[in-house]
């Protein structure tokens, strides 16, 4: 074996240039941030090509001097479509943890493996109390709003949704009703100045500001400046919201965009239509973004659940 290190732009290009360079023999190691916002991949490389062992011997002898049994782990991941440089840091993680507390049980390894890995946000912090949600079109932006805002409502928390959406015919209607059965304040702004401004009043009248912004394809630069322009304008807490079931490679490519813009949290959508969690998982890890909460239903009332490392676990293991 020797390690090799790869220096890329982001995660989806290190993932092609190491199937280019390396194949698919090569086992991802770790990886890192540079300081410049480029992704550093160490990988392992069988030097002996002839030599060939297969899966099931290569990782009973990995996991012989393990703690906990790390196959049932790692076929896990692999249902769930988990790209292979996240899952190789899950269960390198869980390795390391399971050696360092000699814990044997799986539960327990993955639990504290994803508190490490992974921020968990609460979704009423009012500590940061303005909160961007941004994301494709149709990807669920609006019915969390107004699933925060009855979350808020449950809790006694005021809050005011402002709408930033002049693009989609209709989408402002659809946000301004709920707020109108919710009885929870209104805005609509149209331009950046517009909502810095009303951000300001808001800020000291509600104990949650919930911006919506209009629904982009990240793939087209001019619609992406629009969102980046409100984000840069207001400081508040950046959230993307993502529906689980998309394609995991495209999934991540469109959160690097997002990151890029500075989402800081993912709320992944539509999870009461999905299994397999290797998008939520994968974009969470290569887009250094935190678990801000899942949307499970579409039903307003009680369809947004908190994430925490004990649900993603149960999630992973695929536990009722
Ligand atoms: N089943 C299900 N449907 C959802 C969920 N979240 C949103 N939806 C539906 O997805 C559609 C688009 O949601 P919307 O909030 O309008 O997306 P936006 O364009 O990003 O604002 C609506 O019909 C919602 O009811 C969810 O978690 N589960
Ligand atoms: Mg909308």
């Amino acid at each position: 074996m020797k390690i090799k290190q790869i220096t890329a732009a982001n995660m989806t290009e290190a993932l092609a240039q190491i199937k280019s360079e390396l194949g698919d023999d090569a086992i991802i190691v770790s990886s890192s941030k540079n300081a410049d916002g480029s992704i550093c991949v160490s990988i392992a490389v069988d030097e002996k090509e002839e030599f060939y062992f297969d899966d099931d011997e290569k990782i009973e002898s990995f996991s012989s001097a393990q703690i906990f049994a790390e196959r049932h782990l790692r076929d896990c991941l692999e249902y769930h479509g988990v790209i292979d440089v996240v899952a190789e840091k899950i269960l390198a993680t869980a390795r390391q943890i399971s050696q360092e507390l000699s814990q044997k049980d799986e539960k327990t390894v993955l639990e504290k493996t994803l508190a490490k890995l992974y921020a968990f946000s609460d979704m009423l912090d009012m500590r940061h109390p303005v909160k961007i949600f941004m994301g494709a079109p149709g990807s669920g932006k609006s019915t969390a709003i107004a699933k925060v805002a009855t979350q808020a409502k449950l809790n006694k928390i005021s809050s005011c949704i402002i709408s930033t959406d002049n693009v989609r015919a209709g989408a402002n209607k659809q946000l301004e009703a709920f707020a109108e059965i919710l009885d929870v304040d209104f805005y609509f702004c149209k331009s950046k100045n517009e909502l810095v401004q009303k951000v300001k009043e808001c800020k000291n009248k509600y104990g949650l500001v919930l911006i919506d912004t209009p629904g982009i394809n990240p793939f087209v630069e001019k619609e992406v400046k629009r969102v980046a322009e409100f984000c840069e304008a207001v400081s508040g807490e950046k959230i993307l919201t993502m529906d689980a079931g998309r394609n995991t490679m495209e999934a991540v490519e469109i959160g690097e965009v997002f990151m890029d813009i500075g989402a800081q949290y993912l709320l992944p959508t539509r999870l009461d239509l999905t299994r397999r969690i290797g998008t939520v998982l994968s974009v969470a890890a290569c887009c250094d973004m935190g678990y801000y909460a899942a949307s499970v239903s579409a039903s307003i009332a009680n369809g947004l659940a908190q994430i925490n490392e004990k649900s993603l676990a149960k999630l992973i293991l695929c536990e009722e």
